[in-house]
């Protein structure tokens, strides 16, 4: 059961680095058809680099937002790669008489409680009031793991997708 889980995870992150590396490559070849390989030495140095790609914001569940019963980890499978700097954006309303199973953002310290939906060390990054309106914004600014979960209803949320994990990569600049 955890060894499924544990399998499925590291696909993930081979996956994610496959398509980031395509990217990258990608990246590469345009920023090269820019670049004068016919030095003459009156354009060096080159005045245009690597194309930019400035960093994207993302919703997260796409049309579906920071919803129950939706399975997140499918989502960010087919939406990876991440990159650094990118801000992911959780949606959700705010408890209210029409809504009395509202959401929250935390994230989870390790694989092995994201695996387990263990919340007891886990920091909350966005209370159940903070998702309306725009969102709750998170930025991917560091160089690591990320165990994004709901934290509602002990755990229930995230048992039933409302998890998803991601490793931000790195874009050629
Ligand atoms: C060198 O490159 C510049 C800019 O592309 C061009 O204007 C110039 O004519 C080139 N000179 C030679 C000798 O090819
Ligand atoms: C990420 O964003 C920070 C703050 O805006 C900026 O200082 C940094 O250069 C950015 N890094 C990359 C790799 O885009
Ligand atoms: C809650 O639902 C009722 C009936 O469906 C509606 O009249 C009311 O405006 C809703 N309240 C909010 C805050 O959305
Ligand atoms: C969500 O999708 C993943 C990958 O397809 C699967 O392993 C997992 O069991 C699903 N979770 C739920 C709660 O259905
Ligand atoms: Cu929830």
């Amino acid at each position: 059961m955890a060894l499924n889980h544990l399998q499925l995870l590291l696909s993930l992150v081979l996956i994610a680095s496959i398509l980031g590396m395509g990217m990258s490559n990608r990246d590469f070849q345009k920023g090269a058809q820019n670049w004068n390989f016919n030095f003459n030495y009156t354009n060096w140095p080159p005045r245009h680099s690597f194309p930019t790609q400035s960093s994207r914001r993302i919703i997260v569940g796409g049309s579906d937002n920071w919803r129950f019963g939706f399975n997140y980890t499918e989502w960010a499978k087919n939406n990876a790669p991440f990159f650094f700097n990118d801000t992911l954006v959780f949606k959700f309303d705010p408890p209210s008489d029409n809504n009395t199973h509202p959401h929250s953002v935390y994230l989870l310290p390790n694989l092995w409680s994201f695996i387990r939906c263990d919340l007891r060390w886990a920091k909350q990054v966005a209370k159940t009031t903070q998702g309306g309106g725009k969102g709750f914004e998170f930025v991917l600014n560091k160089w690591k793991p990320y165990y994004f979960a709901c934290g509602e209803s002990n755990g229930f949320h995230c048992k039933s997708g409302m998890k998803f994990f991601t490793m931000p990569m790195f874009r050629w600049y």
